[in-house]
């Protein structure tokens, strides 16, 4: 496969102290050892950079929130977003309608409409071409009502599981303890093990 990034020579152009993308072919080398990848995130960087810095918006690079990876959190922080996304469930809706409750008898808080919307929307925004673009807004929706409505003074956390893969149970973010998401669970002898969401896969030649 030969891809081109002609998008990032423009953006390329911009940039002034960061490493500026290798734009054009790549080698199957390239593909496969990352150097390709690493280069469309360049690429895709300097055309954020680029993008926003056309803007006259009080938005800009250097002053957006960036995510944390959860372990960089001290233990306030770790602490501070449970509690937001904690508040969450006892905020009451803010959105659904009275005519609406009636259709979403669950929801009784503000934590459940995200979980009716997310619901309610998984057959058209998972496996679709909007999947990202569609997450980002939820995510960036909740993060501001962490933010507005509980009183969130940090970032949104993420969780890169590549660093846990190997022993999940030891993850800092199962720890158990008041600044962990939660726990491994009890161990329940003789029980067999728990397959959860059983997920199709469709082969290439189906
Ligand atoms: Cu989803």
């Amino acid at each position: 496969m030969r891809t081109s990034f002609a998008a990032g020579l423009v953006a390329a152009a911009t940039l002034a102290t960061a490493q500026v993308p290798v734009t054009g072919d790549f080698t199957p080398d390239e593909l496969e050892n990352g150097f390709a990848f690493n280069n469309v995130s360049l690429t895709a960087e300097a055309n954020m950079k680029y993008n926003i810095g056309q803007r006259n918006a009080a938005c800009t690079y250097d002053n957006a929130l960036q995510r944390q990876e959860w372990r960089t959190l001290d233990t306030a922080t770790r602490k501070s977003f449970t509690d937001a996304a904690t508040c969450l469930m006892s905020h009451p809706p803010t959105r659904m309608t009275d005519a609406e409750s009636g259709q979403y008898p669950g929801v009784k808080s503000r934590h459940d409409e995200y979980v009716a919307t997310h619901i309610n929307f998984t057959l058209n925004v998972h496996d679709t071409a909007d999947f990202f673009a569609w997450h980002r807004t939820f995510i960036h929706f909740w993060e501001q009502d962490l933010i507005n409505l509980c009183g969130y003074s940090g970032v949104l956390p993420y969780w890169n599981w590549a660093l846990d893969a190997a022993a999940p149970q030891d993850s800092p973010l199962f720890t158990g303890d008041e600044f962990s998401m939660g726990g491994n669970g009890e161990y329940i002898a003789d029980r067999g093990d728990t397959w959860l969401a059983a997920q199709v896969r469709h082969d290439i030649n189906d």
